[in-house]
């Protein structure tokens, strides 16, 4: 059995062999099971108890080890969620830190009723059907072939239940195109195979490349970190614009539920307004060639003041060269 372990005497099998001659009919017959179990296998009752004793507690070693072993799992997974990356033991979707990605989580749920709900009465439908109208049971099948009844319902019904789906999802829809005003505008450029961000309202664009393995430090999450992440400052609502330089890449942060292509020669544009500081990761979305694995976005949301010292800090640091217009520039131009 799946909680013996080694030194622990072996559990006995439940019941003796019921496949020898006639065996079966005796156990049956039998008017108490421990009397014949005793009497095949030569073990008394305060045996069997022994027995089942330590088989209980095996059971509840496992059960406290699980548990146990489990929690601080669970724990390093809450702590983890906070810095917006994904958590051994996920279930469902990244915390979000922002008021679309809020919706998003609350829609996936409700959906989740939904369709669990249609799943168990289906399910109820079928085993109806397999129950009372088999051969066996119903030798006579009716000859009904129209109820106006029934089918005016399973065309109402699901109707209302689209309706009822529409409704949020069109609103969450409008939500995420809906475009507020801009307090920050960042351009993040796809790149084989690496993201650039430029602040065009500072003038400054720096490029973010992905952490290598051996240059991690401790608490830097491997495949996600990058040297140069794009900042933002909290509870302002960011523009985002994304290009692509060389071929589709796509722009994605799930803790902000955001997602978009970015395409060479056009501009797309989401935004995002995170309510909480932290540092959020995300992902290149769209297969984009051999690297495509390794360009990770990393974003630090970080208060007012220290974004204005960022920026002024970063205006020096990545000074863009007006004379030299950046490749995807150039491009434009000679188009
Ligand atoms: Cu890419």
């Amino acid at each position: 059995m799946w909680f013996e372990r080694p030194g622990f005497p072996p559990v006995p099998p439940h019941r003796p062999s019921c496949h020898a001659r006639g065996k079966c009919r005796a156990q049956r017959a039998a008017p108490n099971i421990m009397a014949v179990v005793g009497g095949k296998r030569g073990l008394t009752k305060a045996d069997f108890l022994v027995e089942g004793a330590h088989r209980t507690m095996l059971v509840l070693k496992r059960l406290i080890a699980f548990i146990t072993t489990s929690v601080p799992v669970f724990l390093a997974g809450a702590a983890l969620a906070a810095t917006g990356q994904p958590e051994p033991w996920q279930l469902g979707l990244q915390k979000g830190a922002t008021p679309v990605m809020d919706d998003i989580i609350w829609f996936h749920d409700f959906l989740l009723w939904v369709i669990s709900a249609i799943a168990l009465f289906v399910l109820a439908l079928l085993v109806i059907v397999v129950v009372k109208f088999n051969a066996r049971s119903n030798p006579v099948p009716s000859r009904t072939t129209h109820n106006t009844t029934i089918e005016v319902l399973w065309t109402v019904v699901p109707v209302l239940i689209l309706v009822t789906i529409a409704v949020p999802s069109f609103r969450l829809l409008f939500f995420q195109l809906n475009m507020p005003k801009a307090d920050v505008t960042v351009k993040a450029t796809g790149k084989q195979w690496f993201w650039s961000y430029s602040y065009p309202d500072s003038k400054f664009e720096f490029d973010s490349l992905m952490v290598q393995d051996k240059d991690l430090k401790p608490g830097q999450p491997r495949l996600l970190s990058v040297d140069n992440e794009m900042v933002v400052p909290v509870n302002k609502v960011v523009h985002v614009l994304t290009i692509g330089a060389d071929v589709i890449h796509s722009f994605a942060v799930p803790a902000f539920g955001i997602k978009i292509d970015a395409i060479p020669g056009r501009i797309n544009e989401t935004w995002f307004k995170a309510e909480r500081e932290g540092i959020y990761y995300g992902q290149c979305s769209e297969l984009c060639g051999k690297d495509h694995a390794f360009m990770p976005i990393m974003v630090r949301v970080v208060s007012e003041k220290d974004y204005t010292a960022w920026v002024e800090q970063a205006k020096k640091k990545f000074a863009t060269d007006d004379s030299h217009p950046t490749a995807v520039a150039a491009a434009g131009a000679a188009n």
